[in-house]
């Protein structure tokens, strides 16, 4: 069959027996997010239109406005991932703790645990910008049969067993890899099915392209500062384009594309960045390796950054390899 004509569930069959632990349960995991991300998209695209928008009255754990969509898509998948029976945990950015699953059930012999970030880039959902779901899957490290505890949380992100996000662009799009590289599945919105659209998709390894919020320049570590200036010299490949989004998932997806480099970095005002470590920077630092990229808090392999707390911020630098070590370099100076 035609590579580019293969469907996300047949893609997924496929590739079933290659995945270390395939017993099945995984392609279920995969499914049920594939059917979360078609509920949640069916509602992105009609923000304009229901009753969806604006701020939910509430605000997580991170002190931000709830906006609607970030309350629905997180039921949304709490829910599919819950009915499904697959996991024995989740964590979320919109929840406060993480949530066990069936503990009570000595049964219950499902190992996986899934950390969401349901909808990203949130703040964008009224001004109609595309917005993401970032998602993590790690087998348990706990005894099976027995309730999660936060040490299945937390763990570093080299041990994730599959990660990936949902883009609700231009079109939506399903990104993820389990450790066998990155693939980019395309939703047909016609007949709600995903198409392998983006077989093997590969960082270049530099590019021209770097996303920070300029804004916070003053604050940022003398490292930063000179990188960002470095980007903007008129000499050799230079000045590269400054292109922001405001939406993590499509500047990440951008810069994949294109080669580029993102950059969320500690400053005065947020002494370990702004973005998440477990359901964020984890899963996107995944998919970058898997595609020949870097992921770095600017020092550390992100992958390999150690995990204190359910909702822990880290600097984020990540993309083009040879764009993240450049800036790694004038970190590195200061
Ligand atoms: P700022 C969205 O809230 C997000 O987590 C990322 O998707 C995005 O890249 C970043 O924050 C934007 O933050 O401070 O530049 O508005």
């Amino acid at each position: 069959m035609d590579k580019k004509n293969k469907t996300l569930g047949e893609f997924i069959i496929e590739n079933q027996s290659s995945f270390q632990y395939s017993t099945g349960e995984l392609s279920k995991l995969i499914h049920a997010i594939r059917l979360a991300a078609k509920v949640v998209n069916h509602e992105v695209n009609k923000a304009g239109l229901i009753d969806v928008l604006g701020a939910a009255g509430d605000t997580n754990i991170q002190g931000e406005d709830q906006q609607k969509l970030d309350v629905l898509a997180n039921e949304k998948f709490i829910q599919t991932l819950r009915n499904r029976e697959i996991v024995c945990g989740i964590a979320s950015e919109e929840e406060d703790d993480f949530i066990s699953i069936n503990s009570n059930d000595n049964k219950q012999r499902n190992k996986y645990i899934v950390l969401i970030d349901p909808l990203d880039g949130s703040s964008n959902i009224d001004v109609n910008v595309s917005v993401g779901t970032i998602f993590s899957i790690y087998r348990r490290v706990t005894p099976v049969g027995t309730p999660v505890t936060l040490e299945d949380f937390l763990q570093p992100g080299k041990n994730q067993v599959a990660a990936g996000y949902i883009i609700y662009g231009t079109s939506t799009m399903l990104v993820y890899t389990t450790g066998d590289g990155v693939n980019g599945f395309t939703l047909n919105p016609a007949i709600g099915t995903f198409y392998l659209s983006h077989p093997g998709m590969i960082f270049p390894d530099s590019g021209k392209i770097y996303s920070v919020n300029e804004g916070n320049y003053s604050h940022f570590p003398q490292g930063v500062k000179d990188y960002i200036k470095y980007c903007q010299k008129e000499e050799e490949d230079r000045p590269y384009t400054s292109r922001y989004i405001g939406s993590l998932v499509s500047d990440f997806h951008r810069n994949m594309i294109k080669g580029g480099i993102y950059m969320y970095p500690k400053s005065s005002v947020a002494s370990n960045g702004k973005l998440r470590l477990l359901y964020e920077c984890n899963p996107m630092a995944f998919i970058a390796e898997q595609a020949g990229g870097k992921a770095s808090d600017g020092y550390t392999r992100i992958l390999e950054v150690e995990a204190t707390e359910l909702h822990q911020r880290v600097p984020f630098f990540c993309g083009s390899k040879k764009m993240v070590e450049k800036a790694e370099e004038f970190m590195a100076k200061n």
